[in-house]
This record gives C-alpha cells, structure tokens and sequence, in this order.
C-alpha cells in the first residue's frame, strides 16, 4: 500500500470498551439492559426527564473515572506522526466519552455530541459541564431551570459536524473504522461511501460488524491490541 497522505479513522465504543466503558449491543451491553427508546431520544426525554437524567449521570460519572487506553493513545501518535510527515488524520468519533482528547488528540469530530457538555433548551447556550443534571439545575448562561440536557445526539436528531465529516470523508485516501457495529446511521453509510469513492477501507474490530462485506481489508481482536498494531505498520509504510 503507498504512504496515506489523508487517513479518515471512524470510532466507536469499543476503542473504549477496555476503559471500562460499555458498548451498547455487545451482549450485556448497554442497549440490552436499557431500552433507548425510552432513554435516547428527545420524546423519551419529554415523558420522563427524571429518568433521562439518572442515566445520563451514571453514564458521566463513569466517563470522568475512566482513563485512555492504548488504542486512544496509538491514535493521537498517529496524528502527531502524520503531522510531522505533511499528510493528516480526521478523528471521527460516533463516542460522547472525552477519552481520546485524554490520550493526546488534537482534532476529534464528536458525530453524536459529548456527555462532558451541556445544553439549554431555553437560550441554546452549550457549555462543559462534569456535574450530575437535574430537573433544578438552573442553567449558567440564562438562569432557567429545567431546560439543561446532555448535548449529546439521540435517535431521531441530526448527528453534528456533518458537513466537516462529508468532506473530510471525500478527501480521503484512507478509511478506517474502529470498534463499531455499523448499526446506526449515518456513520453506518460511511464506508459504503467510501468505497464508491475509490478509498481504501479497513475495520478493526473485536469481531466482524454489519458491515463487514463492504471493507477491503479487516484485523480483528481487542482495540489496545489492534489498532497499536495496525498504526505501527501503518507508518512504516
Ligand atoms: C470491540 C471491543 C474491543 C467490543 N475492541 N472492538 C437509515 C437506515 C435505517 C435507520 C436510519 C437510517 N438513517 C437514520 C436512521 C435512524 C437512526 C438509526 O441509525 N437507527 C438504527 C438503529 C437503525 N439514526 C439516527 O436517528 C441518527 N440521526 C439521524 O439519522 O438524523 C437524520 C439524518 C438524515 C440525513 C442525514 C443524516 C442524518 C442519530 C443517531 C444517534 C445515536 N445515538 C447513540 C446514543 C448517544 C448518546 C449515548 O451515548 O447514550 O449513539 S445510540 C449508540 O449507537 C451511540 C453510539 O454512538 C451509536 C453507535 O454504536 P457503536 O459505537 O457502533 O457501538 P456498538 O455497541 O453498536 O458496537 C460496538 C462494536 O465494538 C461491536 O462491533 C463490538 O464487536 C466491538 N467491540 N469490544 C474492539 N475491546
């Protein structure tokens, strides 16, 4: 394979299942033991905000106490590398958790919001926030209360950055897609698009996903193990 000059890598919850983070339909995962109907999306959010927050917090919490693993650091190397040689990575990740700014990523596009931030409903002020919500949290910018909620992207609304993401999918040489199931859209659509653009495709992952047909090439095990792996042999191409 010739030297990538564009590498867009896409991300999902198992580059941080081995920070203890859980993925969401692994078995045992998170949409196993919890319905997202009734959790993520902004109806759910409507009928029972009590509810919404409790999880939401839990979530968080688990967040702030987890740590980067190796495959989040061997992706900020990547950048730096990448970097160095004139040639680039777009970190595209579909995860809210803050895990790969922790292990030293400079750029990371956030498709589906960050559990770290807040939002009003009320003055749409978005700030960072670390802190469990609740239905009396007044917000810091407009001082309503009731009107915070998770700036993260639920079923039914519009991922973020999508335009930043489309071109920087189309400028690509590279496409790699790590730890996800290729379950949900539109991030599902992006190796399919990649492909009908010429890009070569890679999945690394614990096992094949739905989408497993569509990538040119794949490694499969545990993301600490693979991804360093992977990016090792990558820049010594
Ligand atoms: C390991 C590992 C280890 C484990 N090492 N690997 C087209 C067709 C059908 C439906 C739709 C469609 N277009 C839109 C929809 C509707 C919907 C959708 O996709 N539904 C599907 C369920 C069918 N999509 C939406 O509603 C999206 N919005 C939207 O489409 O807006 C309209 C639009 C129109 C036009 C253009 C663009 C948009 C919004 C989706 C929001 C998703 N939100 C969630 C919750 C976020 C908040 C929270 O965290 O609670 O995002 S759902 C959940 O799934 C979360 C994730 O980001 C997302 C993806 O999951 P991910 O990361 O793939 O995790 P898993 O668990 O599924 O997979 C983990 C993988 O890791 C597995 O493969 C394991 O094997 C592997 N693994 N351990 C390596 N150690």
């Amino acid at each position: 394979m010739n030297s990538p000059q564009r590498v867009f890598v896409l991300t999902g919850a198992g580059v941080s299942a081995e920070s203890g983070l859980g993925t969401f339909r692994d078995r045992g995962g998170i949409w196993s033991r919890f319905d997202p109907m009734q959790l993520a999306t902004p109806e759910a959010f409507g009928r029972d905000p009590v509810l919404v927050h409790e999880f939401y917090n839990l979530r968080r919490r688990g967040v702030i106490a987890a740590a980067p693993n190796a495959a989040h650091t061997a992706l900020a190397h990547l950048e730096s590398r990448l970097q160095q040689r004139g040639a680039s990575l777009f970190l595209c990740t579909q995860n809210v958790d803050d895990l790969h700014e922790r292990a030293g990523s400079r750029t990371v596009s956030h498709m589906h919001g960050e559990i770290l931030e807040a939002r009003c409903l009320g003055c749409e002020a978005v700030m960072p926030w670390r802190e469990d919500l609740s239905l009396e949290t007044p917000c810091p910018a407009c001082g309503e209360a009731g009107g915070l909620r998770p700036d993260i992207v639920w079923f039914g609304e519009m991922p973020k950055h999508l335009d930043i993401i489309g071109a920087a999918l189309r400028e690509a040489d590279l496409f790699v897609a790590i730890g996800t199931s290729g379950a949900v859209y539109p991030a599902a659509g992006y190796v399919a698009q990649a492909r009908a653009l010429g890009i070569r495709t890679c999945e690394l992952n614990l096992e094949p996903s739905d989408n497993a047909a569509h990538f040119d090439e794949a490694r499969y095990g545990p993301a600490s193990v693979v991804v360093p792996e992977f990016i090792a042999w990558l820049l010594e191409t």
